[in-house]
C-alpha cells in the first residue's frame, strides 16, 4: 500500500478516535472493500436503539415472561387472547418507533456490495422501512396475520376483530404471521439464507444472542465455507470466539462508523 494511503488511513483513524467514532482494523476495511458477496444476519439487537425490547437482554421479553407462554403454537391454542394481547402490544411499539441508524447503514452498505444478502430474525420490518430492498425474514413478521382456516396471508388491516381476537372473512381465527418455537422456518427463506452463508466471503452477525436455531447455525456455515465472521454486539455471545472480528458496541453507532471508514478507504 502506498505510504500516501497508509498516512491517510492513519490520519482517518486518529480523526475517528478524536470524534469518538469507532475505529476499525484496516484488514477488516480492506476485506469489506473487496468483498463481492456479503451476508448479514440480524437479531432483535438491531432494533434495540429504536426503543424495541430484545428477548434476552436487560428488559427483554423473556426476562419477565416465558417464551413457552407466548411464542409457541401450544400457547396460542391454550390462550389466544394472551398471545394476541402480546403481539398487539408489540405492534403498537413497532408503530410508535422508527428504524435507527443501524438499519439505515445496512441499507446503504448494500449499495456498496455486488451481492449483499440481508437475513433477519426480526419481525418488525424495520429493515424494509429503512430502505432495504430484499430482506430474508426467517421468523416471519408481526405486521401480518394468517388465517388458521383458509391460510390466506394478508396485511393486518383485513383483520376483523371480535371479542379481542382477529377473524378472517371466511370466519376463521387469524394468528400472527410469525414463526413460533417448535415451528419450521419458511423453507424457501431458509434455503436462500443457507446458500448466502455458504457463498459469502464476509458474514456479519449483528444484534443476535446466537442462541436460536437454525438461524444461529448460519455464521458457522459461512465460516466453514471460508468466510470471515464479523460480530457486532455490546456483549459477547457463544459466537464471539468464532468471529474473526468482534466489534463490541451498539450497532446504531458501529455500522455508520463502518460506512465512514469504508468511504474513507475508497477515497
Ligand atoms: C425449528 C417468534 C424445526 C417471533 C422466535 C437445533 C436445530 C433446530 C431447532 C432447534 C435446535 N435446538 C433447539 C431448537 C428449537 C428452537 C430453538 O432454537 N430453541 C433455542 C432457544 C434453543 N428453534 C425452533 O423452534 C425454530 N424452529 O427449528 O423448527 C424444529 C422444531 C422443533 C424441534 C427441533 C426442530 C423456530 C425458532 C423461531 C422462534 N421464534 N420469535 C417473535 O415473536 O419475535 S425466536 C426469537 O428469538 C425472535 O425471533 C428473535 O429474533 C430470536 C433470536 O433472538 P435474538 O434476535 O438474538 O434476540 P435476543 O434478545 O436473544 O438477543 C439480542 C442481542 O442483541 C443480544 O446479544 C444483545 O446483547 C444484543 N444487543 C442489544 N442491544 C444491541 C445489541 N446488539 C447490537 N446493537 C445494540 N444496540
Ligand atoms: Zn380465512
Amino acid at each position: 500500500m502506498s505510504c500516501g494511503r497508509e498516512d491517510s488511513r492513519r490520519w482517518r483513524r486518529a480523526l475517528n478516535r478524536a470524534l469518538g467514532l469507532h475505529t476499525f482494523d484496516d484488514k477488516l476495511i480492506a476485506r469489506l472493500e473487496r468483498a463481492a458477496r456479503v451476508a448479514v444476519l440480524t437479531g432483535a439487537g438491531i432494533s434495540a436503539e429504536s426503543g424495541l425490547p430484545t428477548f434476552r437482554g436487560p428488559g427483554g421479553w423473556w426476562r419477565n415472561q416465558r417464551a413457552e407462554d407466548l411464542a409457541t403454537p401450544e400457547a396460542f391454542e391454550r390462550n389466544p387472547h394472551l398471545v394476541w394481547e402480546w403481539y398487539q402490544h408489540r405492534r403498537e411499539q413497532v408503530a410508535q418507533h422508527r428504524p435507527n441508524a443501524g438499519h439505515a447503514a445496512l441499507a446503504e452498505l448494500a449499495g456498496h456490495v455486488q451481492q449483499f444478502t440481508l437475513i433477519t430474525q426480526c419481525v418488525d420490518r424495520y429493515h424494509q422501512q429503512a430502505g432495504a430492498r430484499e430482506v430474508i425474514e426467517l421468523h416471519g413478521n408481526l405486521i401480518e396475520s394468517r388465517c388458521l382456516q383458509c391460510g390466506v396471508p394478508a396485511e393486518g388491516a383485513t383483520e376483523v376483530w371480535r371479542a379481542g381476537l382477529p377473524y378472517c372473512g371466511c370466519g376463521g381465527l387469524r394468528r400472527p404471521a410469525v414463526v413460533w418455537f417448535g415451528e419450521e422456518l419458511p423453507a424457501a427463506a431458509l434455503r436462500r439464507a443457507f446458500r448466502a452463508a455458504e457463498e459469502c466471503t464476509l458474514f456479519f452477525a449483528i444484534g443476535t444472542s446466537a442462541l436460536v436455531y437454525p438461524a444461529a447455525q448460519l455464521p458457522h456455515v459461512a465460516r466453514a465455507a471460508g468466510a470471515a465472521v464479523v460480530e457486532i454486539n455490546p456483549e459477547r455471545t457463544p459466537l464471539t470466539p468464532q468471529a474473526q472480528w468482534f466489534l463490541q458496541g451498539p450497532a446504531g453507532e458501529i455500522l455508520p462508523a463502518l460506512l465512514v471508514a469504508l468511504a474513507g478507504a475508497a477515497s
